[in-house]
């Protein structure tokens, strides 16, 4: 089955929070602005997501995710990118894996969500997070924040600022565990916060600097991924991708500041998505 008019298509591995403006909820509207099919395959379906809102309704669906690639082989589907976020429970690793082999031509993007501001998410087990490593190392591009950088490499979580030289070390020894380009989101470099990335086959290392504003909204990692994802896909290079996901997160995070919503809510992304429709001006990158 093949006629797709040209729109890559994209399955997402990924939960489906009801409340909260994370994982599908965000990267089904942000892909579609940016003209990219997204085929979400639900990990689990809650009624929030696990960052303050109480007593969750969870459902783990490790049962669907299998039959539903069988199904996909069956119609004879393709994908561009295999896109894995949110596990529910360590055997979706498993299911994820019979993902990226199934496509193993596709652009294999891992978001190893796992934890964030030095802390695991509530879902994270040991168990999860040993395991992590496994999709890492058939992924082609990873994007951890700096807490779940620390994590994948086995070292203990910290936030505090690093030099350019330390950065550069913590990229390439994650690209050691398997990927070609490597990026951390949330990082204090200096006095200054930033996004950077690793290109490994390329041998470059870009960072982009944005001005941080005091208040964490849940679902900006999983939007920087989806918009980098959806850049790489739609053919920009590494720079102007973490430049455009950046640009897009401190967009979003002023607009929803400015209006003093609770921060459980997430960013105001009904606002915000002209600027991907628009391919609105980027912030700056740089060599780091
Ligand atoms: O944004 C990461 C994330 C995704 N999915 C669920 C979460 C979180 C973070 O708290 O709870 C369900």
């Amino acid at each position: 089955m093949s006629y797709k008019g040209n729109i890559p298509r994209v399955a997402a591995i990924h939960d489906l929070s009801g409340v909260g403006r994370c994982s599908l909820s965000v990267i089904l509207p942000i892909m579609s602005a940016m003209g990219i099919q997204v085929c979400p395959v639900p990990t689990a379906i809650l009624s929030t997501h696990t960052g303050g809102f109480g007593d969750v309704t969870m459902r783990d669906l490790s049962d669907y995710i299998s039959p539903t690639l069988s199904h996909y082989k069956a119609l004879g589907l393709d994908f561009e990118c295999i896109y894995s976020g949110f596990l529910a429970s360590t055997g979706q690793i498993d299911h994820c894996l019979e993902f990226f082999r199934s496509y193993s031509d596709s652009l294999k993007v891992v978001d190893p969500v796992m934890a964030d501001h030095g802390k695991p998410y509530k879902t994270c087990t040991r168990e999860l997070r040993s395991r992590m490593s496994e999709l890492v190392a058939v992924a082609d591009i990873i994007t951890p924040n700096l807490t779940e950088a620390y994590m994948l490499l086995g070292e203990e979580p910290s936030l505090m600022p690093l030099s350019s030289t330390q950065l550069k070390s913590l990229l390439v020894r994650l690209s050691e565990l398997g990927p070609d380009i490597v990026v951390i989101t949330s990082v204090f470099l200096g006095s200054q916060t930033c996004n950077v990335g690793y290109d490994r086959k390329n041998n470059k290392f870009w960072k982009v600097i944005y001005e941080r504003v005091n208040v964490n909204y849940p679902g900006t990692g999983d939007a920087y991924a989806a918009v980098l994802t959806g850049s790489l896909l739609n053919g920009d290079s590494l720079p102007i991708a973490l430049s455009r996901a950046s640009a897009f997160l401190e967009y979003a995070i002023k607009t929803t500041y400015g209006y003093g919503t609770d921060t459980r809510e997430g960013v105001m992304l009904e606002r915000c998505l002209d600027f991907l429709i628009n391919k609105q001006s980027l912030c700056d990158y740089e060599l780091l």
